[in-house]
């Protein structure tokens, strides 16, 4: 079964958003694997986010990943990898549609960072590597 590497960040945990994301995957019908709470160190982050290190708005995303705990998983199902990218939604919240994740949940800040709830891995070599980097 197809598997993919997800977090609840720092603005889902903090705003008690954690049932709500795990029942909408439950409902689709994914399986949690695995779930864990956790602190993101700065080490796994940049390992985490390594194609993103060198970009210029880098200090936004490790001052908001590192701004409280985070919870961390694996889940399955058909196609769950591409399925749970779509119910996500865009990476911007302004762009994300209403019925996903990030469109009924979040909304654009006015100070550069983006903050959107949730990750999910974009392809099957990222969730590979992610489970791997986070779990084992
Ligand atoms: P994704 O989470 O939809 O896969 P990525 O492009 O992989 O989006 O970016 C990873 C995370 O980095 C985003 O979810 C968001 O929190 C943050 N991010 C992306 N682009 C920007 C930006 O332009 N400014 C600040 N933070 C950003
Ligand atoms: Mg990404």
């Amino acid at each position: 079964m197809e598997k993919t590497f997800f977090i609840i960040k720092p603005d889902g945990v903090r705003r008690s958003l954690v049932g709500l994301v795990l029942e909408r995957a439950e409902r689709r019908g994914f399986s949690i694997e695995k779930l864990q709470m956790c602190e993101v160190t700065r080490d796994m982050l940049d390992q985490h986010y390594a194609d993103l290190v060198d970009k210029p708005f880098y200090h936004e995303i490790v001052s908001y990943m590192l701004s409280g705990p985070v919870v961390i998983g694996v889940m399955t199902g058909g196609d769950v990898i591409h399925s749970w990218r779509k119910m996500m939604g865009a990476t911007n919240p302004s762009d994300a549609l209403p019925g996903t994740i990030r469109g009924d949940f979040a909304h654009a800040s006015d100070d550069g960072s983006v903050e959107n709830i949730v990750h999910g891995s974009d392809c099957a070599a990222s969730a590979q590597r992610e489970i791997a980097l986070w779990f084992d």
